[in-house]
């Protein structure tokens, strides 16, 4: 059984996500945030970055265990390991990979960072214009994107959209309005709807 280190964050749902949407059996193992549980030695000792999420396989390569830290590792290795969330279309699958470059390099840093500046007591105007423009662009991609097909990657779900969902689900913490988006806005809705979201996102996720 998988160990997922976790709390109820942007990055951190996308990984029961997956694994419900798998069908792979897990354990949360709630990290207190709020309490720098992350930057504990046994913490960095699975990820020396101090952030979540990070997952703990016992049946690594070789049988072996092994740990796995940025959100987008930790999904290709569970759609390698567990054989779905990646279109086996070559051309599909170039495309899965892109957005989900696209998120963790992109969407998830500018809509942290957006969402950072817009509540820090001192208002530092460039930097929440600068960031939630950025956001409201990466997110007109998003649109573009979707208007034109069903699934970031194509036809089929994928860690693409899975790697999306958690940011974009809680937009306007980065100021984002979402409903001036619709495509995304209808996707979003169709995430939402999935079984396996709806037991990731239930408080009583996991073993
Ligand atoms: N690039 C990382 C980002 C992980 C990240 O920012 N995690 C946040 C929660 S969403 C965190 O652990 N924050 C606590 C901290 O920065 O100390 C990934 O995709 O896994």
């Amino acid at each position: 059984m998988i160990d997922v280190y976790y709390a109820p964050t942007p990055n951190g749902v996308k990984i029961p996500i997956a694994l419900e949407e798998l069908g792979a059996p897990y354990r949360i193992v709630p990290v207190n945030l709020g309490r720098d549980e992350q930057k504990r030695p046994d913490f960095l000792a699975l990820n020396p970055n101090g952030r979540i999420p990070v997952i703990v396989d016992p049946k690594g390569p070789e049988g072996e265990p092994v740990s796995v830290f940025e959100s987008g590792a930790i999904l290709l290795y569970l759609a390698e390991k567990y054989g779905g969330l990646m279109p086996a279309v070559p051309r599909e699958r170039i495309r899965a990979l892109e957005y989900l470059f696209f998120q963790v390099g992109g969407v998830g840093p500018m809509f942290g960072q957006a969402g950072w500046f817009m509540r820090q007591s001192e208002r530092i105007t460039a930097g929440i214009e600068r960031y939630q423009a950025e956001s409201r662009r990466l997110t007109a991609v998003l649109e573009t994107r979707l208007q034109q097909s069903p699934w970031l990657a194509g036809e089929r779900f994928s860690v693409a959209d899975i790697a999306h969902f958690g940011w974009l689900r809680v937009a306007d913490y980065a100021g984002v309005r979402i409903d001036r988006y619709p495509a995304v806005q209808d996707w979003l809705q169709r995430i939402e709807s999935r079984p396996a979201v709806q037991r990731a996102l239930s408080p009583n996720h996991g073993a």
